[in-house]
């Protein structure tokens, strides 16, 4: 795990979900999230079906932001929810077990709570304010490396939130190892070659 990419809805139209979801597999993501704030459930339980079998073909895993039940219908690799969207325990009983569930985390205490209930992985963020994400307030970089220590020696953290290639040496230089990188990423004018500028960026030197 190093990139996260994220098909955001917000960005990129319905019918370019495929080929950007295509483009951001052959830069390089390492795990792919459909994100569609505002849509209904079954809109985006539609573009969940035709971008899961381009993920399974790449070997990525496939999540679906806040909806188990989609999730669990379509048989995705997993599901990202917030801290409003209740306890691990039902969500894990609904999609089964050996599916990767996610936790979005915004203060230390949230990620260590978030490990020991047995998150999969964290989010930690938004590390700079981001449009992605109107109105929720930037955690800053000074509590990374913290995070990632210790619970980064047990579950992958992501940093999250306003990273781009031209800030991701900082945030690397913070602390962080593994980054979600969303707006920087769909609104490049070629979404492989900034995907795959991202994940080298992200990768240890050999
Ligand atoms: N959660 C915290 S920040 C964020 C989410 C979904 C948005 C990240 O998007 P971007 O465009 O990379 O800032
Ligand atoms: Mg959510």
């Amino acid at each position: 795990m190093r990139l996260y990419a994220i098909l955001d809805l917000g960005y990129v139209a319905p019918e370019q979900a495929e080929s950007a979801t295509a483009a951001l597999l052959a830069g390089g993501a390492d795990l792919l999230q459909l994100r569609a704030k505002g849509h209904e459930p079954a809109a985006i339980e539609a573009v969940a079906r035709r971008l899961l079998p381009l993920c399974r073909a790449a070997g990525v895993p496939f999540i679906v932001n806040d909806h188990p039940a989609i999730a669990a219908s379509i048989g995705a690799d997993g599901v990202h929810i917030g801290q409003d969207d209740g306890a691990l325990a039902p969500v894990r009983a609904l999609l089964g077990s050996g599916k990767i569930i996610g936790r979005s985390t915004h203060f230390p205490e949230q990620a260590r709570a978030a490990l020991a209930e047995g998150f999969d992985y964290i989010g930690f963020g938004p590390l700079f304010p981001t449009p992605t994400k109107p109105g929720r307030p930037a955690v800053g970089l000074a509590d990374l490396a913290l995070v990632q220590t210790e619970v980064g020696s047990k579950i992958p953290v992501f940093a999250i939130g306003g990273i781009k290639r031209e800030n991701l040496p900082t945030v690397l230089a913070s602390g962080a190892r593994n980054a979600v990188i969303v707006s920087d990423l769909l609104t490049a004018s070629d979404i492989e070659s900034a995907t795959r500028e991202a994940k080298q960026m992200l990768s240890p030197a050999p």
